[in-house]
């Protein structure tokens, strides 16, 4: 294994750095597996599809909840991110939940996509001839506001003010401190690592407060949600509960909004992919908006989604850790417990994704196409019983979104912009703004 230069002196705060994508570009001179540092942070990255493959394997491999993940423990606890496979809530949220998450569970949340991509419409409807939209802010807002109702029938009032609820900056800052203490050098620790601390204990507990008001009016009130569903059920306690609903929130919209900002990006600026999935989407597409089951035959669309999740998948990657010591494909040895992390920019350009992995393709997901590569080759949602679990939820929700504005505006890419993909939770094409004007 070959060990590449670590992150040298950025500022390890992941806010400002291009750690995943300079570790992308050194996989094709240090992979398939490669260590790597971001401070004592320490990665062992992985991006060979076979390799994949293996740690798959749920016999000899589980999720590793890494130290930045961990450290988000005082806020998530055991929620289903943050909690490790051998704990009990693990597998009674993973039983309760799985049906709520289902492909035919999609048609209960559906009217609650297309009532927020009505308020979206609504601002770009005002937005189109003026000034360009900041795209991946606007479907921030949306996925916001989607799962925000969706699990708790609870609405930030996204489009309705131009400040950012109080709660969402909270959370945002709660996840960042939990980067920053496992990233920041000891430099930054001190006085201003107590400060941070405690700011960090403020945020918590404002969170909580707002949380636990929700569930209290809930169990007075009953509801259709996800949140509905875990007090009915009895088997999650109040705190875990707490827990899934703030690990539902972390989890579900910022990385729904950078698949949709980047199927966006990727179709104003392919003009053959645009005219085929706007031809798709007007013959699809009834009305104004679609109905659950025009989403299901939304096939180009779907593949455009892919295509898009293949080059920024917004969630960097995932680690597995060896259950008992083993050598992985015959070569590196781990010890029990010692994890890799799958470095999912970088496997999906891997050479089984032929000549030019940057070109955006969606026919690379043409059913025959997918046939003939590895089947672990492509892995935006992880892998096994902990993969994500919000995956039929997001796809069915950015094909809402991105399906409704082909169909009714005219996409204006500044013909100046450059991509520019900032990792903050998530990848985001910084930046990224577009003109509209009404079909
Ligand atoms: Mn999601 C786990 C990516 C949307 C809720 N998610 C994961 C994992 C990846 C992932 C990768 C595995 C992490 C790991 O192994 O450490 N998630 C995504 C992407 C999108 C996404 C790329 C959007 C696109 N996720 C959502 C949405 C929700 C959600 C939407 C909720 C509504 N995700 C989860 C939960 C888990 C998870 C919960 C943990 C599941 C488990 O381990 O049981």
């Amino acid at each position: 294994m070959t060990v590449a230069p670590d992150a040298g002196r950025s500022l390890g705060t992941n806010l400002t750095s291009t750690f995943i994508q300079d570790s992308t570009r050194m996989a094709a001179e240090h992979g398939p597996v490669f260590r790597r540092s971001l401070h004592h942070l320490e990665f062992t990255f992985v991006t060979d599809p076979e390799l994949v493959a293996e740690l798959s394997d749920e016999q000899r491999f589980t999720k590793n909840v890494l130290p930045n993940l961990d450290a988000l423990r005082p806020v998530l606890g055991d929620g289903l991110i943050t909690a490790h496979t051998h704990e009990p809530n693990w597998r009674a949220a993973h039983e309760l939940l799985m049906p709520a998450f289902s492909q035919a569970a999609m048609r209960r949340y559906h009217p609650v996509m297309l009532a927020v991509t009505g308020e979206l419409v609504a601002a770009w409807d005002r937005a189109a001839g003026g000034a360009p939209v900041d795209v991946a802010a606007d479907m921030t807002k949306m996925t916001l506001e989607v799962i925000g109702r969706a699990g708790f029938g609870y609405s930030f009032g996204s489009f309705e003010t131009g400040r950012t609820h109080p709660f969402v900056t909270a959370l945002k800052e709660c996840m960042v401190h939990g980067q920053r203490t496992v990233t920041r050098p000891p430099i930054v620790g001190g006085l201003l690592g107590r400060r941070a601390d405690e700011r960090n204990a403020e945020n918590i507990a404002y969170l909580n407060a707002v949380v636990d008001e929700v569930i209290d009016a809930r169990g007075r009130e009953g509801g259709d949600d996800l949140l509905t569903l875990m007090l009915a059920a009895g088997t999650l306690d109040r705190v875990n509960i707490r827990y899934q609903v703030l690990t539902f929130l972390a989890a579900g919209y910022e990385t729904t909004a950078t698949a949709a900002a980047f199927a966006l990006y990727y179709l104003a600026n392919n003009p053959d992919v645009l005219a085929a999935a706007r031809a798709e989407a007007d013959a699809v597409l009834g009305g104004e908006v679609p109905s659950f089951e025009q989403i299901g035959k939304l096939r180009y669309l779907r593949r455009v989604v892919d295509e898009a999740l293949r080059l920024w998948p917004p969630a960097p990657g995932y680690a597995r850790h060896a259950l008992a010591d083993t050598v992985l494909g015959g070569r590196y040895p781990m010890r029990a417990g010692e994890s890799m992390f799958v470095l999912l920019p970088a496997l999906h350009r891997h050479p089984v994704w032929g000549e030019d992995p940057e070109a955006f393709d969606p026919d690379r997901f043409l059913p025959e196409r997918i046939r003939r590569r590895p089947a672990h080759a492509f892995k935006p949602f992880g892998t096994g019983q902990r993969a994500c679990i919000g995956r039929q939820f997001a796809v069915h929700e950015t094909l809402v979104v991105v399906s409704t504005l082909l169909h009714r505006y005219e996409l204006v890419p500044d013909p100046d912009y450059r991509l520019r993909v900032q990792e903050l939770i998530a990848f985001r094409p910084a930046g990224f703004t577009l003109g509209l004007r009404r079909r």
